[in-house]
């Protein structure tokens, strides 16, 4: 193995999943094959007879919990019709927020997965057998897709500013990810009771410069609840981030109906304990959605994007357009609009290599 390959495994290796993100992982990867697009994805039942559904829950053997447009909420299975499709390692074809088409003349089943507007997806890098050359490798193959939501309309990026510390190169992979899926982004910074945020203003102000929205709140003071709540009305919400950063308990704060499980924080790590296992879709009393989701511990991007990133990256979109060349990666270029921004400070020097780091990893 030369030395290029080695640095692929190694940083391979270096992922470390749960077995929480595994099961979600097998549960929610949407590849679906060619044939599904076509045959599989329309039912013979006359579309007159099926009621349309949301999808709010997803259990592990292939029951979903679904809100009918009329009726009340059912559990129920997917129709027999998708078990002879080659998922090609998928378990499940069905991600929250999906919508369905449900049969419920007798026993409820979802009869039709519909397209979908978009998704919030993360990646995690496949590991290859020992000498195995990536080359021999299909690029589809590359990484393992994780999908959070489907059909959302923006998603808070949550992160504590302490316990656990705040994580920059997390919230840039975020908001790629979110520019590449066409869903509206959210900074939230959570636990302000805690500290101060005018510590990490250098950071914010880029964010906020770069036309990002940013919000703060303590779900322990109540501080930031009224503005959210706003931002929230009429919206369907992915609430994501680190685990123990306070999604649920800030959601409890929003709506405190709601009620939803929360957890507390190592002592030894300061981190949380991944105490939301499942992502689960909410209706709102003051309209719309929020789907919470377990902490995530890993965030890439996939590889098949990394032509993308120069432009997608926080803050890069308009500078990027005046690089001297169309194709610039910000990184040897000559005339690089990015480059000399960071020389001038205008992107600070840790998001810069944010970025390298992230270019590098794809
Ligand atoms: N001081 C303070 N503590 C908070 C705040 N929000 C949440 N916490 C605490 O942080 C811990 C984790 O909160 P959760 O709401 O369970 O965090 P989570 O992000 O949902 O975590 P996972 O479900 O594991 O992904 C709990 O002990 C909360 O009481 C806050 O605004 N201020
Ligand atoms: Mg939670």
């Amino acid at each position: 193995m030369d030395t290029k390959d080695k640095n692929k495994r190694n940083t391979i290796d270096e992922v470390e999943l749960l077995e929480q993100e595994y099961e979600q992982l097998e549960a929610s990867d949407n590849r679906r094959p060619k044939r599904l697009r076509s045959k599989e994805q329309k039912s013979k039942k006359t579309r007159s007879k099926l009621t349309d559904g949301i999808v709010l829950e997803c259990f592990t053997n292939n029951f979903y919990r679904v809100e009918p447009t009329t009726g009340n909420m059912i559990t129920c299975p997917l129709s027999g019709r998708f078990k002879n499709v080659d998922f090609a390692n998928t378990r499940s074809i069905i991600a929250v927020g999906d919508r369905v088409r449900l049969d419920l003349s007798s026993d409820p089943i979802i009869e039709e997965i519909c397209d979908r507007k978009n998704i919030l997806r993360r990646y995690i890098p496949r590991s290859f057998p020992e000498g195995e050359s990536q080359a021999r490798v299909y690029d589809h193959q590359l990484d393992k897709e994780v999908i959070l939501a489907a059909n959302v309309d923006q998603v808070i990026v949550t992160s504590s500013i302490i316990n656990p510390v705040i994580n920059f190169n997390l919230i840039d992979r975020y908001l790629c990810s979110a520019e590449l899926s066409d869903i509206e982004p959210l900074i939230c910074i959570t636990k302000i009771d805690l500290k101060d945020p005018e510590n990490i203003s250098s950071e914010l102000n880029y964010y906020r410069n770069s036309s990002f929205k940013i919000s703060s709140a303590s779900a322990t003071d109540g501080i930031g609840i009224d503005e959210l709540t706003d931002l929230l009305k009429g919206k369907s919400t992915v609430f994501s981030g680190p685990s123990g950063v306070g999604k649920s308990s800030l959601i409890n704060q929003l709506e405190p109906k709601i009620n939803l499980r929360t957890g507390s924080i190592s002592n030894y790590s300061n981190k949380g304990k991944h105490v939301t296992s499942n992502s689960i879709m909410i209706k709102w009393s003051f309209g719309g959605y929020l789907i919470d989701t377990p902490g995530i511990k890993t965030f890439g991007l996939s590889r098949k994007d990394k032509d993308k990133l120069p432009r997608v990256f926080p803050g890069f979109k308009d500078l990027a357009i005046h690089c001297r060349f169309t194709s610039c990666t910000h990184i040897v270029e000559k005339d690089c609009r990015v480059r000399e921004a960071t020389a001038k400070g205008t992107i600070p020097e840790s998001r810069y290599q944010s970025y390298i780091n992230l270019f590098n990893s794809l």
